[in-house]
């Protein structure tokens, strides 16, 4: 049986109240563990662990030595590949064969790509001139913003929890870290790797809970706790906004989406199906940057509908571990209901169910779990709620348009802008219609192909602020500017 503490100044530590919850996986309902549940006292540990951590070795090393240490993390993480492989799968129920490519090296790549980036970044210099003649130096320096609240949430554990926790270390800050309730294991695993790698006590905690009147809420209102980084739902999002206000602490949010998805006659309709039952069944559809609306130009309309529908079909649904399977259930029962609810919402709201639209039978061993059916659907209204409402599933509507306006129109009919994707061979009308998408990410006959070295982050109700690249540093660092005259 595991049993997942919290992690603080350097030690694994159990909640003093002794409250735990239950950790479940959602392959077949099995009980993976107990994981302590935070109360105030153990985040204030936490924080003030992560605040005194601030004024020790880690304060005072340099950029290079931070690099070097940020680095080394990212190679154990690769080391222990198996042991976080296991752990995320386990605990999402995701196949190997997707965890493996995706979660656990990005979980390693995001300790290495953002330290070097950071490290590599040039200082702000201007010479001002001055009536004398002899002119001013202007020199911006950066400087760690101090205790960073990250919260984060359970689709991609250790890649979303590792994309804030690798540049907000390496800008020299020290980090607090609620993990999803439903997702524990490998960003506990993590502090284990931190102290192999020589990373100071209190630098990198843990502390485990629910949100509201949980670890989350205590966290996001801790007083000490300098800035907050949130990657959630965007009524999450506001929950935590409020608590930020408090003391006018910064924050970074990563939230929600609907995404669309624009499919011209002139694509490559090949590329374009693939590229589309990628975004939107990869990881059971739990992908914030997914698919969820998919508009097809008439001409092609019934041949991408055809092409989908058998592409799903052949979705392999199976345990983590089987290399056939490439399609694992969702991550909890409470997420499958939701699920379910906008399925069944979907067949009231008018919709034909191209194909899915159920739970499947996945026989005796595995009938417990939280799998729920690959889905299309044609024929909901624009303002349907299964059209307007983030899902979270493995789901899609394909709609018919006419005209490149009305597809421009139909994408960004939404309080959502994360994501969107076009697919065309016409390079000049992809440039054209992508200017024009309300959406911090646009892809060109592709998706979720990732440059660590760009902005990421959503308008609209998706987010607010831009992490990734050089973009981290505006939120994870403070900016002086130091003005000498001379
Ligand atoms: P969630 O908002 O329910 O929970 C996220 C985290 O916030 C969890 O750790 C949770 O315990 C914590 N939390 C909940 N209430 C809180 C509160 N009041 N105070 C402090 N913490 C609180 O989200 P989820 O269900 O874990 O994740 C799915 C959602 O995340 C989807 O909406 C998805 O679109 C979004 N998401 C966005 C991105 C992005 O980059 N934009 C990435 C992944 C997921
Ligand atoms: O690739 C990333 O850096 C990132 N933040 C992906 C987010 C995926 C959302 O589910």
């Amino acid at each position: 049986m595991n049993e997942f503490k919290h992690f603080i100044n350097g030690a694994y530590v159990a909640s003093a109240s002794g409250k735990t919850f239950e950790n479940r996986c959602p392959v077949d309902n099995s009980l993976i563990g107990q994981v302590h549940e935070a109360g105030r006292e153990e985040v204030d540990q936490a924080v003030n662990a992560a605040k005194a951590a601030l004024k020790g070795p880690w304060g005072k090393m340099t950029q290079a030595d931070r690099t070097a240490m940020l680095n080394r993390v990212a190679e154990r993480i690769n080391e222990r590949f198996d042991e976080f492989l296991e752990a995320e799968c386990r605990d999402t129920g995701k196949p190997y064969s997707i965890a493996s490519h995706i979660d656990i090296p990005r979980g390693a790549a995001n300790f290495k790509a953002f330290s070097e980036t950071l490290a590599n970044h040039p200082t702000e210099a201007f010479k001002l001139d001055t009536p004398d003649g002899l002119g001013a130096l202007n020199v911006g320096q950066r400087t760690p913003k101090g205790v960073i609240a990250v919260i984060s949430p359970w689709n991609l554990p250790l890649l979303l929890m590792t994309f804030k926790v690798g540049p907000a270390l390496a800008c020299g800050n020290t980090v607090v870290v609620k993990p999803s309730e439903e997702t524990p294991a490998t960003t506990t695993l993590l502090g284990e790797v931190m102290n192999e790698c020589g990373v100071p006590p209190g630098v990198f905690n843990v502390i485990h809970g629910f949100g509201p009147n949980s670890a989350g809420e205590f966290l996001t209102t801790h007083p000490l706790v300098n800035a907050i980084t949130f990657t959630g739902e965007t009524r999450t999002g506001e929950a935590i906004m409020k608590a930020a206000s408090v003391g006018l602490r910064n924050i970074s949010m990563e939230l929600g989406g609907k995404n669309p998805a624009i499919v011209f006659a002139d694509c490559d309709l090949e590329k374009a199906v693939e590229g589309t039952m990628r975004s939107a069944f990869v990881n059971c559809g739990q992908v914030c940057l997914g698919t969820e609306r998919v508009y097809v130009e008439r001409p092609v309309y019934d041949a991408f509908l055809k092409r989908m529908k058998e592409q799903v079909a052949k979705l392999k649904l199976g345990r983590p571990e089987d290399p056939a399977a490439n399609f694992g259930p969702l991550v909890s029962l409470e997420h499958r209901n939701k699920v379910k609810y906008y399925y069944d919402l979907a067949v009231e709201e008018g919709a034909t169910v191209e194909i899915g639209g159920g739970i499947p039978d996945m026989g005796e061993e595995m009938n417990a779990g939280a799998w729920i059916e690959p889905t299309i659907w044609t024929g909901l209204s624009d303002d349907a709620r299964v059209i307007r409402e983030e899902i979270f599933g493995p789901c899609c509507h394909i709609r018919p348009f006419d005209t490149e306006d009305e597809a421009i129109q139909l994408a960004n009919d939404t309080e959502y802008g994360l994501a969107a994707a076009i697919w065309t061979e016409n390079s000049s009308r992809a440039i054209r219609v992508a200017e024009q998408i309300e959406a911090g990410l646009v892809w060109v006959n592709s998706w979720f192909l990732r440059d660590l070295r760009t902005a990421f982050g959503g308008a609209k109700q998706s987010g607010i602020g831009r992490e990734g690249g050089v973009h981290g540093l505006e939120f994870y660092t403070e900016l002086k500017n130091i003005c000498i005259k001379l």
